[in-house]
């Protein structure tokens, strides 16, 4: 959802975002690209054209040949590399350029670190040669693209880009050839497997009639913006039952056209948007929904560190006051009115700028149609899925607080908002939600003992704050024990409980869960081993 947007910045990325999602499928190539082979074959993108063509100068060549035709001032093509490269102790990369006319022009080289969170660079330079012109592009004085921030590049780079004419809508063709670095020989990025997360810790299955459950539900009512929301959204948001209300199985968030007042500050438009009473860290949540439609209609099913603090939301009043976008926001679903059928995810960090990662699809009818939405958050990647698909990732290679603020609870966020270009004749529309469900790892397996006889189950695993412990009707007792088998903590429980984790040191420990005597033979115990992110 996203706030205090940077609308020059938002733009520049959402269009990087968006030939990803298009395009990310070319083939994975090593260095040297010499267009000698049929995979050396770049994807093109704003317009642009690429072919591999004879050399027009030298006979018994092939190069890249990439045609603007105009369409974007950012058109340009681009190739994912298997390896990458690698700019460490080497930071230049070398190429051979030619334009077909004759004429000066810039030539940029962009790199990405595919890996999100970190920015993406370049060097550029305008050249002037009637020949093909060879040259280097030293990445130790790159610069941050959307800035104007110089950087010594490092690390691995796994997208190249290239653009001729940057900037600008101008038509030509230019030849490329023999581009050269050094090549990374780390082995191709790591896969990580998306994790099962199984145990249902948390829900709301809306088999109810009325207003939301107020145990679950927080009402966000008080504009946190002087008096309005942020993002220019042009409604107030209410508790009333006409604006989100239960029955027939579903949730219903209701945008209606109608003026409200709240303190001072009138607006056209009523919605609602809800605060789970629940915040997790790591896990699986499905969101199954109805979408609302409309020009200038935004509904939204998103998450935010509960560490945001802002006024009016539920865990505004003992939340550290890091704000946004140091909280970290996780958009699972997005959609635009103007956009109809299209949904997309998004990832907002500090890394950004607040700008962000997104990918999405277009679905046939999402407003008469359920759909799943999905987000799967592990402790090194994070998957967006609509029915079970893929349609966007977030996986720094190297986590920082600035990519990475998801080591801490987030807690969902449901609303649809609404922007002055909706349509003048819109009335109400709504978002129907089937259910929300939020799955955790849980640990059933006790190092000692037989895990049916001890029936307790551990969630999450790995935990960064709280450990939760259920079936603990047959234990009175626990102690936290690190792998030297010293104690660190104890204390007792009974039924399902959580434990502070939080003051544990990043590592792995072991849960002794001590026997009642009315229930288990005296001394009886089962361990249990967990990892403290
Ligand atoms: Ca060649
Ligand atoms: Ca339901």
């Amino acid at each position: 959802m996203g706030f205090h947007l940077n609308l020059k910045f938002m733009r520049k990325f959402i269009f990087f975002a968006v030939v990803f999602f298009l395009t990310g499928t070319s083939w994975s190539q090593n260095l040297p690209i010499d267009f000698e082979r049929s995979e050396h074959n770049f994807s093109a993108f704003g317009g642009a054209q690429f072919t591999r063509d004879k050399d027009p100068l030298r006979i018994n060549n092939n190069v890249g040949l990439i045609t603007n035709t105009g369409g974007d001032i950012f058109e340009g093509v681009f190739i994912d590399l298997k390896n990458g490269i690698q700019l460490d102790s080497a930071k230049k990369v070398f190429f051979s350029v030619y334009h077909a006319e004759g004429d000066s022009f810039t030539f940029q080289i962009k790199l990405e670190k595919n890996t999100s969170g970190e920015p993406d660079i370049y060097v550029q330079k305008t050249i002037k040669n009637s020949n093909w012109h060879h040259d280097s592009f030293d990445f130790s004085k790159a610069k941050v693209v959307g800035t104007n921030v110089a950087v010594n590049a490092r690390g691995r780079y796994m997208r190249l880009t290239l653009f001729f004419e940057p900037d600008q809508l101008k038509t030509g063709k230019y030849c490329v050839d023999d581009i050269k670095g050094f090549a990374s020989n780390l082995p191709p990025m790591s896969s990580v497997t998306m994790p099962i997360y199984d145990k249902l810790v948390w829900s709301d299955e809306f088999n109810y009639s009325g207003k939301p459950n107020s145990e679950k539900w927080h009402h966000q009512v008080i504009p946190p913006n002087n008096g309005g929301w942020f993002n220019n959204e042009i409604q107030h948001y209410t508790d009333k039952k006409d604006n989100s209300f239960v029955g027939e199985g579903s949730m219903k968030i209701v945008l209606k056209k109608e003026k409200f007042t709240y303190g001072n500050s009138t607006k056209e438009f009523t919605s609602a948007r809800l605060n789970s009473k629940f915040a997790f860290t790591y896990g699986r949540i499905d969101v199954r929904a109805k979408l609302p439609s409309g020009s200038g209609v935004w509904p939204a099913i998103w998450t935010l560190g509960t560490n945001v603090g802002e006024t009016g939301n539920y865990w505004g009043r003992d939340a550290a006051t890091v704000g946004w976008p140091a909280c970290g926001e996780l958009d699972i679903m997005e959609s635009w009115g103007h956009n109809p059928r299209y949904v997309s995810s998004a990832v907002h960090t500090k890394a950004r700028y607040g700008g962000v990662e997104t990918g999405g699809i277009s679905l046939p009818d999402p407003y008469n149609n359920y759909h799943v939405y999905s987000m799967v958050w592990s402790p090194e990647k994070i998957w967006f899925l609509v029915d079970d698909k893929e349609i966007h990732t977030y996986h720094p290679e190297v986590r920082t607080a600035e990519n990475w603020p998801f080591a801490k609870d987030q807690y969902i966020l449901l609303n649809i908002a609404v922007l002055s270009q909706v349509d003048a004749k819109f009335d109400s529309s709504r978002m129907e939600i089937d259910y929300v469900r939020v799955y955790q790892k849980a640990i059933t397996t006790a190092v000692n003992g037989d895990p049916n006889e001890t029936g307790a189950a551990l969630y999450p695993n790995p935990t960064s704050n709280k450990l939760f412990v259920q079936g603990m009707d047959r234990y009175i007792a626990y102690s936290i024990l690190d792998m030297n088998g010293r104690i660190l903590q104890s204390g007792s429980l009974k039924g399902q409980a959580d434990i502070d984790v939080s003051n544990l040191a990043s590592g792995v420990y072991e849960l002794s869960l001590n026997g009642d005597d009315q229930w288990v033979s005296s001394g009886s115990n089962a361990i249990f081993r967990f990892v403290k992110e």
